[in-house]
């Protein structure tokens, strides 16, 4: 159990403003501070931006006639050696902000109409493409004292909490993950008390590491899903989180596991989390769920226990979740297990296959053979789930065949995969690739214009293999077999989770 709140005579009055801002469900961040909150007895209200129809970054639109040329363009154009190509892109970029300019002034005008009401305190939750709304946020709380304290999914590493604790009118940072400390930061705050003895709490003048990893999942009250706007969403989906953490954890590239709650594999029961999906079921009167988990097979027996209950616990369930056809001889992934998953309500997977290319599998420590994740895909689609699967370009060393061998897998298995999300390799800050690259040990001659972004935690550069000819061939070619697959209409049973993974 945590720390008891200070004794309070009147109940203190918290904003939680969500800046996660999703359009298809709640944030989960929102909702286990606000459940800790309240059940630390106080008051809070939820801002979201998309109660007043502002609907943040969309994730994975539909693609249209020309998708394969726009982004052909877009990833030639982020390798080009010419600076003023590059700058068109960027600028380009800007006007694809999630929250434009427009948008900003209608979320600043609802968020000042909204602080009339009085607040003792304001909480804001933060993907980190939010900066200038969180600047103009506590601005305007400064000019009314009300105290502010921040958090958010990625500020866990020392470089991000150092670009962002010094905001005027933000009074603390939090980092890590909030549900034990959240109740006495907001009293340190409303208090002006030292804040920085709170582990993971960073000011203007003291900066501490991230709040080490929160250890019984299972104490955590449910999410508090109450304060969303149910009525904006396409579909009424739950996001449910059984484990915290990644069970494998070593993908060199993966900042899922350098975030506030990706540091460490820890897992709530299989019991803890069923009981907390047929609460919502009821509460929300839904039976779709999307686990958020980065891996729900880290832990194969909970993974069992979960699809064994499913069904048990909210008849009818439908439920996506992201899995790793790891390399171990039981990574709960067989054709058996997926079937029976399947009949468990599992209508979508998610899966980072990031590359056809074992060589570069292997590079990145994916921990996972190419023809292991080919099978599992297959047995997935053969068990009537809708897979979807993400892939990266880009990553050092990647010579033209690699990019071949992941258009060659397209083809092969494009029949079985519903999506294919194709990032371009982003160098986050924290990833264990970024670190050795800091160390001086790898890659450096193959990103030419790297440079540190701490306030967006990436490294915008440009891949010297990239420019080649015939990489830029094979590109095409990964992008039409892209392009031919997400043109397609999605799985009927999968629809309702489209756009959310
Ligand atoms: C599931 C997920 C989603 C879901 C959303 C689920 C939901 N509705 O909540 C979907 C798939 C929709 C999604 C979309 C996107 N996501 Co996302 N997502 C995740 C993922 C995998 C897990 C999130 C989760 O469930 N967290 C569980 C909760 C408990 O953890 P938490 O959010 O960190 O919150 C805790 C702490 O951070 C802290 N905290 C948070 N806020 C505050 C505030 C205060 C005041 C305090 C004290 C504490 C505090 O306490 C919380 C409780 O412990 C994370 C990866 C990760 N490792 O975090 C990425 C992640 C959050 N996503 C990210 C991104 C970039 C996106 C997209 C922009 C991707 C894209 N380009 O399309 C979109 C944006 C969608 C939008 N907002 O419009 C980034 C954010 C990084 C950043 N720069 O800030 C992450 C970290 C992935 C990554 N490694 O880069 N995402
Ligand atoms: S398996 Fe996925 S979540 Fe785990 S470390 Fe690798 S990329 Fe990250």
């Amino acid at each position: 159990m945590y720390d008891a709140p200070p004794m309070q005579t009147a109940p203190l009055r918290i904003l939680l403003v969500d800046l996660n801002n999703f359009a298809r469900c709640p944030t989960v961040a929102i909702g286990m501070l606000a459940a800790v909150l309240r059940r630390d007895g106080l008051q809070v209200d939820v801002f979201s931006p998309l109660a007043i129809g502002v609907a943040g970054v969309a994730r994975e639109s539909r693609v249209g006639p020309f998708g394969r040329i726009d982004q052909y363009l877009r990833h030639v154009t982020a390798n080009a050696s010419i600076p003023t190509v590059r700058a068109l892109r960027a600028h380009v970029a800007l006007r694809r902000h999630p929250i434009g300019l427009d948008e900003a002034r209608r979320v600043l005008a609802a968020f000042d109409q909204t602080l009339i009401d009085g607040y003792d305190a304001v909480l804001v939750s933060a993907y980190l493409m939010y900066r200038e709304v969180v600047e103009a946020i506590a601005a305007r709380c400064a000019s009314r004292a009300i105290p502010v304290g921040l958090g958010g999914p990625y500020f866990a590493q020392p470089e991000v909490i150092d670009a962002w604790r010094s905001i005027p009118g933000v009074s603390a940072v939090l980092g890590g993950e909030g549900e034990p400390y959240v109740t006495r930061f907001v009293h340190g705050l409303v208090g002006r008390a030292a804040l920085e003895t709170l582990p993971g709490v960073s000011t203007a003048n003291v900066r501490k590491g991230a709040a080490p990893p929160l250890a019984d999942l299972d104490a955590l009250p449910f999410a508090d899903y109450s304060d969303f706007p149910w009525s904006r969403y396409p579909n009424r989906l739950i996001p449910l989180v059984t484990g915290r953490g990644c069970g494998w954890g070593r993908c060199t590239f993966c900042s899922d596991v350098t975030s506030s709650m990706g540091r460490g594999f820890r897992s709530r029961s299989a019991a803890r989390v069923l009981s907390e999906a047929a609460h919502h079921a009821v509460r929300h009167e839904t039976s779709c769920f999307v686990f958020t988990d980065l891996k729900l097979n880290s832990d194969v027996e909970t993974w069992g226990a979960l699809v064994d209950g499913m069904q048990r616990a909210v008849p009818g369930a439908r439920w996506v979740a992201a899995v790793h056809a790891d390399r171990r001889a039981d990574n709960g992934l067989s054709a058996s297990r997926l079937k029976a998953a399947a009949a468990a309500g599992m209508v979508r997977l998610t899966t980072g296959l990031e590359s056809g290319s074992q060589r570069i599998l292997d590079s990145m420590q994916k921990g996972a053979d190419v023809s292991r994740i080919e099978a599992m895909i297959r047995d997935a689609w053969e068990a009537g789930i809708s897979v979807r699967i993400t892939m990266i370009v880009g990553y050092p060393g990647e010579e033209p065949e690699d990019v071949e061998a992941s258009a060659r897998f397209l083809e092969r298995n494009g029949r079985y995969v519903g999506r294919v999300l194709l990032n371009r390799f982003s160098m986050i800050t924290g990833t264990r690739i970024q670190r050795r690259l800091r160390r001086g040990i790898a890659h450096r001659d193959t990103l030419q214009d790297l440079v540190a972004d701490s306030i967006s935690a990436t490294w915008p550069h440009r891949y010297a293999g990239a420019q080649a000819r015939s990489y830029r061939r094979a590109l095409w070619r990964l992008l039409g077999e892209t392009h031919r697959i997400n043109r397609r209409a999605l799985h009927l049973s999968a629809t309702a989770f489209e756009g959310v993974m």
